[in-house]
C-alpha cells in the first residue's frame, strides 16, 4: 500500500493561504525550500539592480546635454533605490545583507545576463530604457501579485519608476529616429545589438527552465519564462514602428490564428556563456562593485559607530 502524505497543521495553512491568494508574511510558517528559492530571486533581481547601476552610471558624465544628464542620473539613483527595497525584502527571510553582497562581489552571485553587454553609444541609454525596461516591466508588473508580501510591495513601488524609466529611453531613441542620418544609425545599430539580449532577459525556455514549474505552483512566477516573452514581442512590434526600426528578426510576423507575433529562435549558447561568466563585461562588473564596496568602507564604519552611539551615549561619553 502506498504511504499515506503526511502534512501538518502548518503546511496546511501555508498551501490555504496560497490557495485563497492570501499572502505569506516574515511571520508565518513557510516550507524551507520555497524561502530558499525566494532569497535566491529577490537577491538576485536587488543584484541586477545594482550592477545595473553601471552600463549607464558610465554615460553620466558624458550625456549630450544638461536635461539629459538630470534624467539619468534620477534614473540611476531610481535603480540603487529599488535594489535597496528588494535586499530589504530578502532579508526579511533572514539572510543578512553582508552575506548577499558577499556573495555577489567574490563573483558567486547570478544577476540578470543584461548587465553583461557593453554600451559603446549614447543610443545604448534609449535601447536600455526601451527593450530592458520594458522587459522588466513585462516581467515585473505580475511580480506585484507575488505570494509573499515584503517582495510585493517592493515590486509596486518599482513598477512605477520602471515605467518611467522606458518612457525615457522610447524618447531617446525617438529623439535620435527624428535626427540626422549617423544618430538614425547609431539608433538601429544600437537596437540591434540590444534586441535579442533583451528577449533572453525571460530566462530559458520553459522546457529547460528548472524552477519554474515550481515557483507557479506557490505564485512567486505568474507565467511562464515563454509567455512573458511572447507578451514582450507583441507589446514591441507597434512600438517599433513607431520608431522607425525594423527589429533585428527575419522570421518576426503576425500569426492571425495564434493572436501572437511569431519570432525567430534565439542563441542560447550566447546566453548559457553569459551565465557562465564569459560575457563581454561580467569580470568588469563584478570588480567595480568590488571597489565600490571597498572605498564605501569608511561610511560603513561611520554609520555603525554613530548607531553604537546612539544605541549607549554612555560608553562613548566614559
Ligand atoms: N540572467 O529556472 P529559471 C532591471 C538563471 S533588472 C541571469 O527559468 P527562474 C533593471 C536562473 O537564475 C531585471 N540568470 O529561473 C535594472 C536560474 O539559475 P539558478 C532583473 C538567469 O528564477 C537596472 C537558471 O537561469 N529582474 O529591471 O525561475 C536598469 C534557470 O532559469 C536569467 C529580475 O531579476 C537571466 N536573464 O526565472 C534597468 C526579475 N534567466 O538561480 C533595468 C526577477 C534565468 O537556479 N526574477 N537565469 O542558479 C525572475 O523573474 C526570475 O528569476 C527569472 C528566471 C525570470 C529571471
Amino acid at each position: 500500500m502506498p504511504e499515506a502524505q503526511t502534512t501538518s497543521a502548518e503546511e496546511r495553512e501555508f498551501q490555504r493561504l496560497i490557495d485563497a491568494d492570501q499572502r505569506i508574511e516574515p511571520r508565518d510558517w513557510m516550507p524551507e525550500a520555497y524561502r530558499k528559492t525566494l532569497v535566491r530571486q529577490i537577491s538576485q533581481h536587488a543584484h541586477s539592480e545594482i550592477i545595473g547601476m553601471q552600463p549607464e552610471g558610465n554615460w553620466i558624465s558624458r550625456a549630450p546635454s544638461l536635461k539629459r544628464k538630470a534624467i539619468l542620473m534620477a534614473k540611476v539613483q531610481d535603480e540603487a533605490g529599488h535594489g535597496l527595497y528588494l535586499y530589504s525584502a530578502a532579508q526579511t527571510l533572514g539572510t543578512d545583507r553582508d552575506t548577499m553582497f558577499d556573495q555577489l562581489i567574490t563573483g558567486k552571485a547570478r544577476y540578470s545576463s543584461i548587465f553583461s553587454y557593453l554600451t559603446p553609444t549614447w543610443a545604448d541609454m534609449g535601447s536600455i530604457g526601451w527593450l530592458v525596461d520594458g522587459a522588466a516591466i513585462c516581467n515585473q508588473v505580475p511580480l506585484c501579485r507575488v505570494s509573499y508580501g515584503p517582495y510585493g510591495r517592493a515590486m509596486t513601488r518599482i513598477c512605477k519608476e520602471e515605467s518611467f524609466h522606458q518612457r525615457q529611453g522610447f524618447e531617446i531613441l525617438l529623439q535620435l529616429m527624428r535626427g540626422s542620418a549617423a544618430q538614425q544609425r547609431m539608433a538601429k545599430e544600437s537596437v540591434d545589438r540590444w534586441y535579442a539580449p533583451a528577449l533572453m532577459m525571460f530566462g530559458p525556455p520553459d522546457d529547460e527552465s528548472p524552477n519554474s514549474r515550481q515557483s507557479m505552483d506557490w505564485k512567486i512566477k505568474r507565467f511562464s519564462n515563454d509567455d512573458l516573452r511572447q507578451r514582450f514581442v507583441d507589446m514591441l512590434v507597434p512600438q517599433a514602428e513607431v520608431l522607425g526600426i525594423t527589429l533585428p528578426d527575419p522570421d518576426l510576423r503576425w500569426n492571425e490564428e495564434r493572436g501572437h507575433y511569431d519570432f525567430g529562435e534565439l542563441d542560447w549558447s550566447e546566453f548559457h556563456e553569459v551565465l557562465a561568466g564569459r560575457g563581454q563585461a561580467n569580470s568588469v562588473r563584478v570588480s567595480r562593485r568590488r571597489r565600490a564596496h571597498e572605498d564605501g568602507a569608511w561610511v560603513r564604519e561611520a554609520a555603525r559607530a554613530y548607531a553604537d552611539a546612539q544605541a549607549a551615549p554612555e560608553r562613548i561619553a566614559s
